[in-house]
C-alpha cells in the first residue's frame, strides 16, 4: 500500500513512522509513505497557507489553492484513490473502516490546521472525511497517524501471526479476555488455575467467557453487534441473572424476572 500524506508539519510523522512495526512494514515493502508539505505549494513570498475567514470572526482558515495544488500534483482526479480529510466532522473511524481501507492499494490523507479548511477543498479533491473520535486536536496529523497505524497492521505480512487481526478485539465484536504471563503470583495476585492446567479446551472456554463478561460490563453496545453462539447466550443469561440477583440484594427486595 502507498499512502500520500499532505501536511504543514511533515516532521511530526518522523517518530511514529520510524519505530517498531510501522518501520518494519516500510522496510519489508508492505507500506510506503510519501509526506508532502502543503507549504511547498504556496505561491506568495511568505508561503501563506492560511487566511482570515470571509464574514469575519476569529481564527484562520486553511487556503484552498495550496492544498488543491499539493493533492493534484500527486493524485490524478478520477484515479479512484480515496482522498481523506482528517477532521472532527468526519465519519467516525473504527475497525471496520480500517479493514476496508486496508484493501486499497493507495490512500491520500489531508491534515488540516487552523480553525478548519476552506470548504472548496472538500468540493474539489476530497472523497471522504474521517474523524478518529469525538474530540478536537490541534491538527489532523495525529489523526492521520492513527489511521496509518490501524491500517498498516492489517496489511499482509506486517504482523507475525497472519490471524492476529481476525482475532482482535473489535474484529470479533468482543473485548479481549485478561492476559497473564510469568510469574504465577505477584503481590498475592495469582494467575487463574485454568491457564496453568494445560487443558486447552477449558482455556478457550474461560477466555471466551471472560471476553463476554468484559464486553457485557464495559461495552454492551459492542456485545449487541457480536456473533454469539448458543453457549455464549447461556453464559450471558447467567451473568444477567447474577446482576439482577445482586441488585435485588442491594435493594433488599425479592428478585424480579
Ligand atoms: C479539520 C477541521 C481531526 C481539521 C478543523 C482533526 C480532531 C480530529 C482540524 C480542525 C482535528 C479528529 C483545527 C478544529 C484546530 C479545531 C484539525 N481534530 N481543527 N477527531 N483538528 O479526528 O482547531
Amino acid at each position: 500500500m502507498h499512502i500520500d500524506v499532505f501536511t504543514l508539519h511533515p516532521a511530526m510523522f518522523a517518530g511514529p513512522l520510524t519505530e517498531s512495526i510501522l518501520k518494519r512494514a516500510q522496510e519489508m515493502g508492505a507500506l510506503s509513505i510519501s509526506l508532502h508539505d502543503i507549504r511547498d505549494h504556496t505561491e506568495d513570498k511568505h508561503n501563506t497557507a492560511d487566511d482570515t475567514p470571509y464574514g469575519g470572526g476569529g481564527g484562520m482558515v486553511m487556503k484552498v489553492e495550496p492544498v488543491v495544488r499539493a493533492v493534484e500534483a500527486v493524485i490524478a482526479s478520477s484515479s479512484g484513490v480515496p482522498v481523506i480529510l482528517m477532521s472532527p466532522q468526519g465519519r467516525v473511524f473504527n475497525q471496520r473502516l480500517a479493514s476496508e481501507l486496508s484493501q486499497e492499494s493507495r490512500l491520500a490523507l489531508i491534515c488540516g490546521h487552523y480553525e478548519g479548511f476552506d470548504e472548496r477543498i472538500r468540493q474539489t479533491v476530497v472523497t471522504d472525511e474521517l474523524s478518529i473520535g469525538d474530540y478536537v486536536l490541534t491538527g489532523g496529523e495525529l489523526a492521520a497517524m492513527v489511521i496509518i497505524d490501524a491500517v498498516a497492521r492489517l496489511l499482509p505480512g506486517v504482523l507475525g501471526d497472519p490471524d492476529a487481526p481476525i482475532k482482535d478485539s473489535h474484529a470479533t465484536g468482543l473485548l479481549e479476555h485478561p492476559h497473564y504471563t510469568r510469574p504465577p503470583a505477584f503481590r498475592g495476585m495469582t494467575v487463574p488455575d485454568v491457564l496453568l492446567s494445560g487443558h486447552q479446551a477449558n482455556v478457550e472456554r474461560w477466555r471466551r467467557q471472560e471476553s463476554l463478561r468484559r464486553s457485557w460490563q464495559r461495552r454492551p453496545d459492542v456485545l449487541l453487534k457480536a456473533a454469539l453462539s448458543d453457549a455464549d447466550r447461556w453464559f450471558l443469561m447467567e451473568l444477567a441473572q447474577a446482576d439482577i440477583a445482586e441488585r435485588a440484594q442491594k435493594d433488599d427486595r425479592p428478585p424480579q424476572g
